[in-house]
Parts: C-alpha cells; structure tokens; sequence
C-alpha cells in the first residue's frame, strides 16, 4: 500500500503547504500520511472506478469506488494548469466523472446526455481540462443514484499567488453513507418513489422545515464512522486551513471544531472577506474553507447531520497526552454563532457586471410528494434557461415547495445577491422553502449546462435543468458537438 493510499485508509488526509506558496513550491506539493511518508503527486491520476469492499470504521461494506478507496484519490493541481486523469471503467455500468465547480471544458463536464456520453464498462475516458480558478473543489460520478455510493474526491487547486498564510491544510469530506448497509442508493430511491410521504421528523429549524428525504446509517469524516474516526494530526499554535467538502447525497451538516472558532476564508472555491464565527452550515455540494489558530489538546471536529440526530466525527490532535474526546462530546460552538450568506462579501476583484435581465426559476413540488419541479418541468423535459454568451443575467430562485434545496450550475460560478450587497460568489446555493434568492450569472463559459439540486434524490425525482447558449439544442442531440468516448478497451 503507498503512503497515500495509507493516509486516507487512516483517514488522516493532510497536506502541508508553506507560508506564501510559490510556484515551484507548490508545484512539489506533498501529503503526509500517519506513516509520515510523502509522495509527490502528479497532476492528475488514473481513476479506476470499480467495486471494491471498504472499511468505514468498525464497517466493511461493498460498494463501488475509485482505486478501491474512500474518499477517492486527492487530486490537486495548480491554478493555470491542465489536469489529465484518465477513467477506466470497471464498474457493472456506465459512469461518468464531474469536477464539480470548475469552469471547464463543457466536454470534459461529465454531464452525461448534456456534453458527453457516459463511458461504459470496460471502456477508458480520457479527462482533459485546465483548472482557470484556485479552491476547493471535489470530483463525482453523475450517473443516476453513483454518487451516493464511494464514487467522490478532493479536488484542490492551489493557488499560484496564495495570499492567505497558514502552516498546514487538513481537507474534510462529509458524507452520508448507506451502500451495502441498507441496500444501494438505487433501493432507497425506489423506496421514495414508492411513497408520497414526508418523513415530518427530518425537522430543522435553520432550513426552515423538513431537511431531508431519509435517514443514512451512517455519518462519515474521510470515509470514517464516529467508532473509528479520523484524526489530523497537528500542533499547538499552527494555523490550520481547513478545507469542508459536502459530498453528501441528502445531508445538510452544521460544522464546528470544539474550542475554536472558525475565520471562513472561501466559499465554493471563491475567496471571501473573512469573516469568524462558531459553526457553518453546509449543503450538499457546497464547499468552505476557514482558518484556525489550534488550541493544544485534542478537539472533536462534528459535523451535525442537520434534522436527523446523527453525526460525522473526526479529532483534531495536537497533543500527545490529551484524551480522545467522545464521539458524543458536547460542542458548545454547534449552537453558537452560525455563518449566514449575509456575512459573506466577495471582494472587488471577483464581483460580476451588473446583470441586464430577470429570469424567474420555481422550485416545485408535484402534489405526488415524490416528483420535484423547476419552472413546473421535470428532467425528462426539462425547464432551460437560454443565455448570450457575454451577458450577465440574474436568475430569481423562488422556491414554492416545502422543502429546501442546494441548487447547483455546471460550469459557471455566479454572485448571490444579498439585500441588495454583493454577496459571496458561489456554485452551489441553499434555498429553502418560500425563500426568493437571488444569482448572478456571467454567461462566459459556452455550452450546454446542467442547473440542478444537489439533493440527489431530488435531482433523481425531476430536479434538473439546463442553462444552454443560443437556441436549445435539437432534442437527441447536445449543443456543443457530442464529445465520444474514445472507445479504448481497457483489456
Ligand atoms: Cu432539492
């Protein structure tokens, strides 16, 4: 086993960057594991995505993965550069690979029936596309109900002139885990489609009503159950950059580290005036990074499972002697100051133009309780948003159905508005019931895109859309020139 594929089996994820990256440093950007071994990473790697059996903690499950491994493999590059990671399918279906948030190569998306084909078993996919902006970002299948299986990862970009200073990055992937426990995302997706109630005890007061469609048996931190948790390994003092990555298919999580307040430095990638508070919530599909001065001791890192009583759970360790908090520990930042849209400024440098028209986008719910709407349509003839390459236009989304949703767009990363300020800059937005949001878009990125709430059983009951340029697309066809599969047997 190498040292990075130990370090994520350890849950341990950590890389360690310098004050003020350069260039060339950053270009040798290490990972140090538990083994403490590090391993220069190329930019890119093979994804083989295929079944595997992996431990969650006390747990063995099987599922489907990347190179066997939950999260998948990080894959970190530099803002500017070009990123190749070949896909080879080896997994009983077709799959696909989207780099969630990058303002990419409609063809290299991995939107299946959008921009490309998916690829199919025993097929190879070759992922080519420069990173333009630095951040946190994350990498997962698109096909049906995959990424609530192991099919996920980190994907970091450094930035080449990094302002912030910090002494230590340590990445935090969220999910929500069922494969192999309770059957496959596929049976509880049948299950929903089977009933048109709501379970009313998935309650939560910040979303403003029911948060989510089903309980998961469990609540994971870098593939890590709370009865075996991941540790990062720290020091007294060091200033730590955290990056938190929801990667859940139906959990909204609110994060704290015990003891400590958090500096929220980014959102989806995108820098912000920093701002401290003592906990934040995170949709699915949503990214932050923040900053901590640590304590010494050992510290619970929680990630409330937001309406559902549950938890994921890591310790954050920068002395030897302190005793492992419990992973039930009381974290008095959980209920304390909550980062809100409205605390988050983009800076000059990335505000967008003034837009120069309203579209309206509604966010329904069919009386069926099971079908879930945008513009009253649903996937199958899907609602889309046409948009002149150049303009910016703002979309209102007004959401008339009971429940909240994270609506994300491929390819583009639009402005909030918040009040009437410039807010954050954003890929990935919550909006919950009754609310009326609204978003910024610069239509600079040519193609056909995918609009979607990130629930993914929603996206699954209807939830997706399309921001397309120019005319839509003959139906059967995709706007951009459908870009094949280079059809390589893999053996
Ligand atoms: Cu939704």
């Amino acid at each position: 086993m190498d040292a990075l594929t130990y370090a994520w089996r350890s849950g341990a994820y950590v890389t360690r960057r310098r004050l003020l990256v350069t260039g060339a440093f950053a270009a040798m950007g290490a990972v140090t594991g538990s083994a403490g071994t590090a391993v220069a990473q190329p930019r890119g790697m093979t994804l083989r995505a295929r079944p595997a059996k992996v431990s969650l903690g006390r747990r063995t499950v099987s599922t489907w993965t990347y190179n066997g491994v939950v999260p998948g493999p990080s894959i970190e590059a530099t803002a500017g550069e070009t990123v190749r990671v070949p896909l080879i399918n080896a997994l009983p279906a077709n799959t696909t690979v989207h780099w969630h948030g990058i303002r990419i190569d409609p063809r290299m998306d991995g939107a299946p029936g959008f921009s490309q084909e998916p690829t199919r078993p025993g097929e190879r996919f070759d992922y080519v596309f420069r990173v333009p902006d630095p951040g946190t970002y994350f990498y997962h299948s698109h096909v049906g109900t995959q990424p609530d299986r192991g099919l996920y990862g980190p994907l970091i970009v450094a930035d080449p002139r990094e302002p912030l200073s910090y002494d230590q990055e340590i990445t935090v992937l969220l999910d929500d885990w069922l494969d192999g426990i309770s059957g496959t995302p596929d049976d509880a997706l049948r299950r929903l489609n089977a009933s048109t109630q709501h379970d009313d005890t998935l309650r939560s007061a910040v979303l403003g009503g029911v948060a989510a469609e089903m309980h998961h048996p469990l609540y994971l931190i870098n593939g890590r159950a709370p009865d075996a948790p991941a540790t990062f390994h720290s020091a007294p003092g060091r200033r730590v950059r955290f990056r938190v990555i929801n990667a859940a298919a139906d959990t909204p999580f609110r994060v704290a580290l015990g003891g400590h307040e958090l500096t929220v430095t980014h959102t989806d990638g995108f820098p912000c005036k920093p701002v401290t508070v003592d906990s934040i919530l995170i949709g699915m599909g949503e990214r932050y990074d923040f900053l901590v001065r640590l304590g010494s001791g050992a510290f619970p890192l929680v990630a409330l499972a937001e309406g559902k009583r549950a938890r994921a759970f890591a310790v954050v360790r920068t002395s030897r002697r302190a005793a492992t908090p419990a992973k039930d520990a009381k974290v008095a930042q959980l209920t304390g100051r909550m980062l809100n849209y409205e605390d988050l400024r983009a800076p000059r440098a990335d505000q967008l133009p003034r837009p120069s028209r309203v579209v309206t986008v509604r966010l329904g719910m069919r009386p069926s309780g099971n079908e879930w709407t945008l513009n009253d349509r649903l996937a199958a003839d899907p609602m889309r948003v046409q948009v002149d390459r150049g303009e910016t236009i703002r979309i209102v989304l007004d959401n008339e159905s009971p429940m909240w949703h994270p609506m994300h767009l491929h390819g583009h990363t639009f402005q909030v508005n918040v009040n009437g300020l410039r807010g954050p800059r954003k890929d990935t937005v919550n909006i919950k019931p009754r609310e009326r949001l609204e978003i910024d878009v610069l239509a600079d990125n040519p193609g056909e895109w995918m609009f979607h709430c990130h629930n993914l059983y929603h996206q699954e009951q209807g939830m997706m859309g399309a921001l397309g340029y120019g005319p839509p697309p003959r139906r059967g066809t995709t706007h951009t020139g459908m870009h094949r599969p280079a059809h390589k047997r893999t053996h």
